[in-house]
């Protein structure tokens, strides 16, 4: 290993370990619910945290020491490249996520930045082609250069509408040159600051647009890919418009793009929009909608987009139980979008974080499964909800009542009984599911 040196390919040693650099939970061979390990997580390493990062926060300069960097701004990028499926080999990572500006510099003009993306993507599909590492999914930032300061495609400036297309184009070329299973189209900067100045309607007719453009242009070149949304509530947009779950479910339907969309939904997104990651899960999967996961957490009391390394059992537990239920994300996959804290300097820290994070999946997949395998949800909820089993329940689930029927049905009833639900009772047996 160039980059990282001194450490080995990880591997699982189980629980006991007191090696660092191993897997405790995490054992890619493993069946669970007929299939394995490896084949139910689909884990994901995002480019821009881990080689892009430097540690940075609005009151101090970056910390972490890392050694990729070159004379040049396109010598730096082909180093992180060397280093990043160095990493992933590491770490037995199978996929990988990126912008199209954390792989390849932006240069003077746009000319310049896509010959720049065909150079660095050839040593990419190099590196692809030698470890059987996979694109899960890439995409095309639209917000941290001044140019978005109004957002992208809802910008009130049509040039700046023209200048996403073509990155977007690129993104979709990329994507069938690498052969990338998803794309994702998260919205940074789209949304308003304020309504006194906003032609809502156009804006949201113009991001429907462009989506659309996208959705044509991977049928014109022939490339099957699953197009995703990711939904966010804020930050750095005081409203966005796919502010979460059910709202980008809406806009998809408005739109007639119902068909074309599933949604990537990310742990930190689902608390800032003052929902459960589990929530969120739940709701696009009740829709069909579930495409696949941006795997990490808040700190909650801070209330930004910390993008913290997923270290919570019980969350991890809960979105894999959705995950399972929905038979996993077929075409998607669990992507740390995750950087490590300020204070965790090292190159190891990458390696760790990773580790920390695949572990308490791998453990989230081992609770949830056992949760199915003994009908733990289907049995309080089977229970809870009997009364629609039999007599007049059953009737008005079959469609067979209405309002006059159903007054007759009450004024004879009498006096209602309501079961207790025990809540406590259940949390306290759901933490038997997590030691
Ligand atoms: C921002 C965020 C993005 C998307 C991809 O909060 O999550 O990194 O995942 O643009
Ligand atoms: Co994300």
């Amino acid at each position: 290993m160039k980059y990282f040196s001194n450490i080995e390919k990880v591997s699982f040693e189980g629980k006991g370990t007191k090696n660092r650099f191993a897997f405790r939970h995490y054992n890619p061979n493993e069946v669970i619910m007929g299939k394995t390990m490896e084949e139910q997580l689909r884990f994901a390493v995002a480019y821009w945290h881990t080689m892009n990062g430097t540690g940075s926060d609005p009151f101090g300069d970056g910390t972490y020491i890392r050694n990729w960097n070159g004379r040049t701004h396109m010598e730096t990028a082909k180093n992180k490249v060397n280093a990043f499926f160095e990493l992933l080999e590491i770490l037995n990572v199978k996929y990988f996520t990126f912008h199209d500006i954390d792989i390849a510099p932006q240069g003077e003009s746009l000319k310049e930045f896509m010959d720049n993306i065909d150079e660095i993507t050839d040593l990419i599909k190099e590196k692809m082609d030698k470890t059987g590492i996979k694109l899960l999914w890439n995409t095309q930032n639209l917000f941290t250069h001044p140019r978005f300061i109004n957002g992208a495609a809802t910008s009130n400036n049509a040039d700046v509408f023209a200048y996403a297309a073509a990155q977007v184009k690129k993104t979709i070329e990329v994507s069938k040159k690498l052969n990338g299973e998803n794309i994702v189209f998260w919205g940074g900067r789209e949304g308003y600051e304020s309504l006194l100045n906003t032609d809502l309607n156009l804006e949201l007719d113009n991001m429907a647009r462009l989506l659309k453009m996208a959705v044509d242009y991977a049928k014109k070149i022939g490339h099957k890919v699953q197009f995703l949304i990711e939904p966010k509530p804020k930050e750095p947009m005081t409203h966005q418009y796919d502010h979460d779950a059910a709202t980008t479910i809406a806009f998809l339907y408005k739109y007639n793009l119902i068909n074309d969309f599933k949604l990537n939904l990310e742990g930190n997104h689902a608390t800032l929009a003052g929902h459960t990651f589990e929530h969120e899960l739940r709701t696009a999967r009740s829709y069909g909608l579930l495409g696949s996961i941006d795997a990490n957490h808040a700190e909650t009391i801070l209330g930004w987009d910390t993008d913290e390394f997923p270290t919570n059992i019980y969350d991890t537990t809960l979105a894999m139980y959705e995950i399972l239920e929905n038979n996993g994300l077929q075409k998607g996959g669990i992507n740390f979008d995750a950087k490590v804290r300020r204070t965790s300097t090292s190159m190891e820290d990458l390696v760790l974080a990773h580790i920390a994070g695949m572990d308490t999946y791998a453990r989230g997949l081992k609770s949830a499964a056992k949760m199915k395998e003994e009908k733990f949800f289907d049995s309080i909820i089977q229970e809870r909800y009997a009364s629609y089993k039999e007599g007049i329940g059953a009737s008005i689930v079959s469609d067979n009542e209405n309002l006059e029927t159903l007054t007759d049905y009450a004024m004879k009833n009498g006096e209602i009984e309501n079961k207790s639900n025990h809540l406590e009772y259940i949390k306290s047996m759901l933490n038997d599911y997590l030691v």
